[in-house]
């Protein structure tokens, strides 16, 4: 069986403890891809003091050089691009075609942040004083812990670690436990890149490997992307600690679909964004608010074809929906699908694991659709994580958008409408980050702000030009060269 390392410090070690975990294939329980370290606080302080060796003689070097290497990175992501997804979809369950797309967010995430470390704005502005220049610079901040999530293995870990690297900072990073495979490679990428020893480190392990990076004092920024519940305890921790963080958390995307909208994009879009990933996206559509005009005939067509979406291993080419990625998430998925039937909504298909030939071994459940879904419902409001759409019934754009802002989350949002004031209405009034007209709630670009209201962020937009406001502080100067004291606000009016 072979084993993999934690990599700290430009070099691939065995945990302090010795102590690893298996990573199982969610497609076939059987297929054990590897042992991977669980780590301990003590290595965690490894890395943190590695990452805070090399921050100096890292943030020294000119961005745009910095910037030369993250190229680097995508270049070699380029080259290992159909070799890598083949990893993520062992060791996490997609389909390939999703885990080159994965992979594609973080060339173009490499591509952007190396482009963008020409720039790195500052600001020069007039001073209230004759011969005196004021200015201000963006600073690294320091050590940056990061800690994601399994269902995007390499895109979303890659738009937190590029863009901290691009402005200067070191990063210690875990990867989840379900995914630790692809941390590996990525660590094997950057350093291919030329990225510095100390500058990038990966611990592996579990919650308490994740808590040790959030309470090394030494570490300044938490960028995190999981549950709401896990973000929100971090965030406590944080704030006792006056570090900052960025958080990515929970979604319950709605997309909504007008009397006047085109029905066979709706609903292809709405089997893309409920059922692609197995409905395991922060960014999945899981309600589904459709005008009452067209309501049983939208329910019709999306049966139709989700029963014949073809459910398999992600290696399988023929494969169009992957499993779940373990078994507490067959477990929790299933209990809300127990919770769906006992407060009354009305299960259209699915609803069941999945069995026979090559899913025995697997985590798989049919993609399932309620409809007669009402407000009050658990499955109206709570994130499932799952292949599990619900139906709701509007009867106006105002209902609509009333219900879909009936949520604690707001990540993402889509209306299928072909009114272009219906689709204006609806882009102000929607409280989420991000809207889509005519598209699923699923499909953000490397180079946007990605990121929710309410429950599910803190205010940060990851990607684009706002990654970089999360990962650097402002730098003040003045100069004054009038040969004389000036004293602001003083001497001048
Ligand atoms: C996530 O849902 O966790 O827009 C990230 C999308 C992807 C990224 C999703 N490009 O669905």
């Amino acid at each position: 069986m072979p084993k993999f390392e934690n990599y700290i410090n430009g070099a691939f070690i065995t945990p302090n403890d010795n102590n690893y975990f298996d990573n199982i294939s969610p497609a076939n329980n059987a297929d054990i891809i590897g042992q991977f370290p669980l780590s301990s606080s003590s290595d965690v302080d490894n890395a943190v003091s590695a990452a805070k060796q090399s921050f100096k003689a890292w943030k020294n070097m000119p961005a745009p050089k910095r910037g030369d290497i993250l190229r680097i990175a995508g270049d070699i992501f380029t080259r290992r691009k159909k070799e890598l997804a083949k990893i993520m979809t062992r060791e996490m369950g997609k389909p390939t075609f999703e885990t080159e797309g994965d992979v594609q967010e973080a060339i173009d995430t490499c591509y952007y942040a190396a482009s963008e470390t020409r720039r790195l704005f500052g600001q020069t502005v007039p001073s209230e004083m004759n011969e005196k220049i004021n200015m201000s610079f963006r600073n690294p901040i320091g050590v940056c812990g990061i800690i994601t999530a399994w269902n995007f293995p390499i895109a979303v870990p890659s738009w937190k670690i590029i863009p901290a690297l691009a402005c200067g900072n070191t990063v210690v990073w875990k990867p989840s436990d379900d995914a630790p495979h692809s941390g590996i490679i990525f660590a094997e990428i950057l350093e291919e890149a030329g990225v510095p020893a100390g500058v990038f480190n990966v611990v592996h392990g579990d919650a308490i490997c994740g808590q040790a990076i959030v309470n090394n004092p030494d570490v300044a920024l938490i960028g995190f992307t999981g549950s709401t519940q896990t973000g929100t305890a971090i965030a406590e921790v944080c704030g006792r600690m006056n570090k900052r963080i960025s958080l990515e958390m929970g979604g319950k995307n709605a997309q909504i679909i007008m009397d006047d909208a085109n029905l066979e994009l709706a609903v292809e879009g709405a089997l893309w964004g409920a059922f692609g990933t197995t409905g395991q996206r922060c960014t999945a559509t899981s309600r589904l608010i459709v005008h009452s005009s067209v309501y049983d005939i939208v329910i019709e067509m999306i049966e139709k074809q989700a029963t014949k979406l073809r459910l398999g291993d992600g290696l399988k080419a023929e494969t169009q929906v992957g499993p779940v990625i373990n078994k507490k998430a067959v477990e929790k998925i299933m209990s809300y699908i127990e919770i769906g039937k006992s407060e009354g909504a009305k299960l259209v298909f699915g609803g069941e694991i999945a069995t026979g030939n090559d899913l025995d071994n697997g985590n798989f459940i049919k993609p399932t659709l309620f409809k007669d879904v009402t407000r009050n419902m658990r499955i109206f409001q709570e994130e499932i994580f799952g292949p599990v759409l619900s139906v709701s019934k509007c009867h106006s754009l105002d209902e609509a958008i009333e219900l879909a802002n009936d949520c604690k989350y707001g990540l993402s949002s889509s209306i299928f409408t072909n009114d272009v004031r219906s689709a204006w209405l609806a882009t102000k009034e929607l409280e989420a980050g991000i809207t889509y007209i005519n598209a699923p709630t699923i499909g953000a670009e490397a180079h946007m702000p990605f990121g929710g209201v309410k429950g599910t962020g803190n205010g940060h937009r990851e990607g684009g030009w706002t990654a970089f406001e999360i990962f650097t502080e402002w730098k003040t100067v003045y100069v004054d060269y009038s040969n004389k004291l000036q004293r602001a606000q003083i001497d001048n009016y």
